[in-house]
């Protein structure tokens, strides 16, 4: 006799932030309903013997159809974006929203729900970029946009046009001091940029790895530094994005053991490239080109003793995607010319989830709990996602559905973003999330897209609970 489930997930291993355990998933109306041994049958059932039942991934830190600089454009849009975040086990992403210059919070948040609106295959939110902090931007779009369920806003200290200054930096935390938002971080210092950029285009060094000794470590540490020094000034929490290195680690470190609240991130760039990448033949270097951009094995080495002692609750994608071979893209005219002129980012949001998995869980440097909280149950805290990044009873049935024993190769012609290469070409991993549930709704069967655009829906966020 039928126990009223829509669906069941059976004889699976579930794992949750803090345990791992055999049981059957039963879900009704979109939620999970309950959890333990022998649930009566489902009108849909999944058999998950010897698969691993996991909350679907929260990847909250992903650009998608972000406007890019004249003549730019970005390889994926919602559609694309989303579906290729399904097929690598999330169920909700939180791109960025762009205030430009002189534009209204409003404004551009109305473009970018019109642009995502009927389009997504995962659920998402938007994070503010504020590039334009007016007084009427702190003192009232921004907590309107705040008390609407856009909890979370991101300041650059970085790139001509969207840099804020110190003091800008203060008043746009002072906004989340007083209204419980959250500020995210991208740390590097402009001006040393500009000057080591004037210094290597002097000499005539204009090839892509030039990108990574214009944006020395150096430069990623002094702004982590002031970043976490300007929060203490305001007395709010903060999060640091994209961090790549162990001196921009030891500042979260060390403001932690002042009392402060700091939330890490990391992505998986910094584990797996390093700034050799950019050293590649005939421009091929462009591909690697993001910021902060890929360091050292060193470096790589910290931000997995980061990963594993707890230094960052966050791992993502930073997916920013360009197509290489493409005039609007990282081969653009001026691209060509100049490693000034290469648009950053790369792709990375199908493969997030695999890399850590593989590379993490399977090479034994992080357990399956650990894999969770780095990859959906700590996004939904730290971003007010409350009923997300869990398998519990009341979260919303959004799982990924993993087979530990596939092994793949990263192939770009088997992933379904807009971009025209992967950074991970021709890397060999084992597990994959070959079934994703989005809301109880089956969206991804045995690799095959069965969802359809649209069922992924907006989703307004409380405060963060951290
Ligand atoms: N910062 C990001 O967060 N993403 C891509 C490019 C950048 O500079
Ligand atoms: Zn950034
Ligand atoms: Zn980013």
């Amino acid at each position: 006799m039928s126990g009223g489930f829509d669906l069941v997930i059976r004889g699976g291993t579930v794992a949750t932030a803090s345990d791992t355990f055999l049981a059957d998933v039963g879900i009704r109306d979109g939620r999970i309903v309950q959890i333990g041994e022998r649930l009566t049958e489902g009108r849909e059932e999944i058999d998950a013997t010897g698969r691993f039942v996991l909350p679907g991934g929260i990847d909250s830190h992903v650009h998608l159809s972000q406007p890019s600089g004249e003549g730019i454009v970005m390889a994926d849009d919602f559609e694309s974006g989303t579906r290729s975040a399904l097929f690598g086990g999330n169920t909700c992403v939180l791109p960025f929203c762009l205030q430009e210059k002189g534009q209204s919070l409003r404004e551009a948040l109305t473009a970018y729900h019109a642009l995502a609106q009927g389009n997504c295959y995962t659920d998402h939110s938007f994070h503010m970029i504020v590039s334009d902090p007016t007084a009427s931007v702190l003192g009232q779009e921004l907590p309107a946009l705040v008390v609407d369920g856009y909890t979370s806003f991101k300041v650059f200290m970085t790139y001509e046009g969207l840099r804020l200054n110190d003091a800008q930096i203060l008043e746009t935390m002072d906004v989340a001091r007083r209204t419980g938002a959250l500020v995210m971080v991208h740390c590097e210092n402009e001006d040393a940029i500009r000057y080591l950029i004037g210094r290597h285009e002097a000499e005539g060094d204009v090839a892509p790895s030039a990108h990574a000794t214009t944006r020395p470590i150096v430069v990623e540490r002094e702004a982590t530094h002031r970043a976490l020094s300007l929060a203490e000034v305001v007395d709010v929490p903060v999060v640091i994005v994209h961090v790549s290195n162990g001196p921009a680690i030891d500042e979260i470190r060390a403001a932690r053991a002042r009392g402060r609240k700091v939330i890490g991130e990391t992505c998986p760039q910094y584990l797996m490239l390093t700034a050799d990448d950019l050293d590649g033949m005939d421009w091929e270097g462009a591909k690697f080109v993001c910021s902060p951009p890929p360091r050292d094995t060193a470096s790589q080495d910290a931000c997995w003793n980061g990963l594993e002692t707890g230094v960052f609750d966050l791992f993502s994608s930073d997916h920013c995607p360009f197509r290489y071979d493409d005039p609007a893209g990282k081969l653009n005219p001026k691209g060509k010319t100049s490693f000034r002129h290469i648009p950053n980012g790369i792709p990375g949001v199908e493969t997030r989830l695999p890399i850590l998995f593989s590379e993490g869980v399977m090479k034994r440097r992080i357990d399956l709990s650990r894999f969770v909280a780095l990859t959906a149950t700590n996004h939904a805290k730290v971003y007010g996602l409350e009923r997300k990044g869990r398998i519990a009873v009341g979260m919303d049935a959004d799982i990924a559905i993993w087979d530990p024993t596939e092994r793949r190769t990263i192939r770009h012609a088997d992933l379904h973003d807009g971009a025209d290469y992967s950074p991970y070409e021709g890397l060999e991993v084992q597990g994959w999330p070959t079934t994703v549930v989005l809301g109880g709704k089956v969206m991804v069967r045995d690799g095959a897209l069965v969802g359809a655009k649209g069922d992924g829906r907006y989703r307004s966020r409380s405060a963060p609970a951290i």
